[in-house]
Formats: C-alpha cells, structure tokens, sequence
C-alpha cells in the first residue's frame, strides 16, 4: 500500500483523536498492528456503481490543495471512482460558498470540503446533508461538526507548538515573538495559533508582541513582518501559520537582514518556503500530509457509499512532520514535500 506507514500513524490517531506519541512512532511492530486494523478489506472491494465524489479544497491554486487533490485522485482512480474538484482561486467564504451550492445541482454521491469558515460554511454542507449526500470535512473543519460523516485534519495545534518550541530553542527561550496568522475563523490555523501562544507562556521570559491577519496575501504578510521587525527590536521569532504568511515572513526576515535574529517557525512544504528553510531563512517548518488526507477522505466517503460506515472513524488527526534547515534535505522529509501541479 502505498501510504501503509502513513495510513498506519493515521490509523492510530484515527482510534482516539488524541495526540500521537512519539514513541509510538518508532515501533514497527506497532505500526503493523495499527495498519492491520484499518479498514481498508473493505475499500478495495470492486462495487457495481461508479461513484462520483466532489472535493472541494479551500483554494485550488495551493500546492497544499493541490498534493490533496493528487493523493485523492490516486485513491479515486483505485477505487474506480469519479472524483470532481472545483473550487474558489481564493481562499473565502464568500468565494467557496457559491462553488459549494453550484456543486449540489450535480447531486456528487458524496461532498469532501476543507470549508473556509467554521460557521459561514454549515449553511451550504447542510443543503448537502438534506439532500442525503454524506460530507466529510477535510484539513479545516466546521464548528459544528455533528452534521459531518467524518473528519480529518492535521494535529494544529500540535504544529503550533513545535513552532514555538523551536523558536524558542532558537533564541534561548527569551524574547518577543508574534504570530502571521491568515484571518480568524479558519479552524486550522486558530488551532496552529492556540497552540503555539499557549506553548509561548510557558517560557517566563519571552511574551506575544502582535498577532497579524495576512488573509493568504505574502506581500501583506512580508509588509506585516517588516513593520514587525521595525517596530519591535526585542523580536527574536516569527511564526507564519500557513504557506503564505511563511513566505512573507521568511522573505521580509531576509530583506530586513534579521536572518539568524529574528527566526522563522513556519508551516507547509511548497517550493518556495522550502527554498527558504534550505537557506536558514526560514528555521523550521511544519509539514503536513495533504496527499494522506485526501487519499483517506475519498476512501472513507467509499467505505460509507458501500455500506461500512461502521468503519469509517468520525475524527481522524494526521501526524505533521517537522523540518529544520538541518534536515531540509534528507530524503525522510523531502518525500513529504508538497506538489504543485495536478495529477491524475
Ligand atoms: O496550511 C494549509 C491548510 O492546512 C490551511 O487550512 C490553509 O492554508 C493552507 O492551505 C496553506 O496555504
């Protein structure tokens, strides 16, 4: 199986959403025992109808979205499944809302969507449940999520606390650090946040000086962070909670001359923040697994329309990988990297 390692960590998050031991990461044996119990026998079962599943990510031009898309059609097409992807080139409600209602008329056999606002978005999910099209969320989630089949998503606020580990490592645990932050409302990157402030405080000696909303623009973000550097000489760390706020803030650290003062915690593996973290502009990066996500999002949205919903769990958390200029190349976490052209 092509993700069995992978599939194994999620399978062993999948039991209890709770967080995953590291050292339940290191035995093989038990990653064995954990890739037996998923309940794969009945995905790879041939089924007479063909399937149409939609997923809409939260933009369509993010190689995050994009590498979900990949893993999702690699799984798709095993299962002989039709998969439909459309979505928004921004990532908004107000944009997602109408891909979403446009997408009911074509009645999909099942909905897989990483909804851009956890309140703005239970509207349109429900016209789905209505009309008895299960909906399971992907990377973001809803508030509500009792009206979900399932769910999955990284361990944000895991993510966020190896970022504030890391910086404060990094800067001998004193100092001033602050957050690029996307906007509100967004269920992973609250969580990233949460928990990276929530990992700050237990350092006596270094204290939150700003929490800027970059709204997916590296420009804001690169600005937002120049202010920063500018306006707070105490700064010893940033952190960018997703792809775009770590491109600005690793490009503006390095425009500033602050690269080695002011260091970068950041999150999402596409071309250019890996670019930076080889360069120690950026110090460390959160990887996520969104070809895993989708991969799991189309086999559980097959194992409910074949009937074995009873084995799909409600609350899958996907164990991030954490990356350092020091082992930006090594094989181990290259593979993890994300793509960011289409396929399948
Ligand atoms: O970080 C990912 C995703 O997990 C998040 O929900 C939104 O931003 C990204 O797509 C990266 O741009």
């Amino acid at each position: 199986m092509k993700y069995s390692q992978d599939r194994a960590l999620g399978a062993l998050s999948r039991r209890t959403m709770t967080k995953v031991a590291a050292a339940a990461l290191v035995s093989a044996g038990s990653l064995a025992v954990f890739a037996a119990a998923t309940p794969s026998g009945a995905s790879s079962t041939a089924h007479a109808k063909k399937f149409t599943i939609a997923l809409v990510p939260g933009l369509t031009t993010d190689p995050f979205y994009i590498t979900m898309h990949n893993g999702a059609a690699a799984e798709a097409k095993k299962l002989g499944v039709n998969l439909i992807w459309q979505g928004a080139p921004q990532f908004n409600a107000t944009q997602q809302i109408p891909v979403v209602n446009a997408l009911l008329a074509k009645h999909p056999d099942a909905l897989l969507i990483a909804p851009t606002d956890v309140v703005a978005l239970k509207g349109p999910i429900m016209k789905f449940v209505n009309a008895k099209i299960p909906v399971i969320s992907v990377d973001t989630t809803l508030t509500d999520t009792s009206i979900l089949a399932a769910r999955i998503t990284s361990d944000n606020v895991q993510g966020g606390q190896a970022a504030a580990m890391a910086i404060a490592k990094l800067a001998g645990s004193k100092g001033q650090v602050a957050v690029d932050n996307v906007n509100p409302g967004i269920s992973t990157t609250d969580a990233r946040q949460a928990g990276f402030l929530a990992q700050i405080k237990k350092y006596p000696k270094m204290s939150v000086a700003a929490v800027e909303y970059n709204q997916d623009s590296p420009t804001l973000a690169a600005s937002q962070t120049k202010n920063l550097v500018l306006k707070f000489p105490n700064l010893v760390g940033i952190f960018g909670t997703n792809l775009y706020g770590a491109q600005g803030a690793g490009q503006a650290v390095a425009a500033a001359g602050k690269k080695g003062k002011v260091f970068v915690a950041a999150y999402d593996a596409e071309p250019a923040t890996v670019k930076l973290l080889k360069q120690g502009v950026i110090n460390v990066l959160v990887v996520q697994q969104p070809a895993l996500e989708g991969a799991d999002a189309v086999k559980y949205a097959y194992d409910i329309l074949t009937g074995h919903k009873n084995l799909v769990p409600k609350a899958t958390l996907v164990p991030n990988i954490v990356a350092t200029t020091a082992t930006a190349s090594n094989p181990a976490v290259t593979k993890y990297y994300y793509q960011s052209s289409l396929q399948g």
